[in-house]
């Protein structure tokens, strides 16, 4: 994807989720493919500073015995373990100095699959200005999905680029897709709007 395809406002963040190690091939929950979206938000990265957009990247980074793993009853296995590798950002990802980073899954008591749940994120995005959010990272159907969905519920417009994410299943990525639509979200391949 050249330059030239990438379209931003000057109202818009981007928003690039979960972009860890522990969510590529190799990692501990490793969605499929997820490693082929880092020269992609790479891209957008690039494209958002030279436009002096605002750039958030999260990260997942849960504390050890997290409820939302297996060993505590939940539905993953262990992954993002605070100040771990699995936890880091992929090596070839290049986050810029600017960037606002987002810590996730941090509470003892319960998950944050959405980057606005207890981060104050709202309250950050409105001072900048922010109007519209484009988002994109790992996963499509969970920190994606729930952060697009809360995104939209706070009054903010969103576009997915769907090039720069992977699902763990395809089928639930499908069923995400079909959620934020209905929800209000543009969802696009990655070329311009
Ligand atoms: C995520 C599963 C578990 C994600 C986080 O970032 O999409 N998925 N924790
Ligand atoms: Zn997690």
């Amino acid at each position: 994807m050249s330059p030239e395809n990438i379209s931003l406002q000057d109202s818009d963040a981007l928003l690039v989720v979960d972009p860890q190690n522990d969510f590529c091939p190799g990692g501990a929950l490793p969605i499929p493919q997820g490693d082929q979206v880092i020269p992609v938000l790479n891209t957008w990265i690039r494209a958002a500073l030279s436009r002096r957009i605002p750039v958030y990247c999260s990260r997942d980074f849960h504390p050890r015995e997290h409820p939302s793993f297996w060993e505590q009853g939940g539905p993953w296995p262990q992954h993002c373990l605070q100040d771990t590798w699995g936890a880091g950002f992929h090596p070839d990802l290049e986050v810029p100095e600017q960037a606002h980073l987002v810590t996730k899954g941090v509470r003892f008591d319960m998950d944050q699959n959405s980057v606005f749940q207890e981060t104050g994120l709202t309250s950050r995005l409105e001072r900048d200005g922010t109007k519209r959010l484009v988002v994109m990272g790992l996963a499509l159907d969970v920190c994606v999905r729930a952060s697009v969905l809360d995104g939209l519920n706070s009054g903010f417009e969103v576009r997915v680029i769907l090039d720069g994410c992977r699902a763990v299943t395809e089928e639930s990525g499908r069923e995400a897709i079909r959620e934020m639509e209905e929800a209000g979200a543009i969802c696009s391949s990655g070329a311009s709007t």
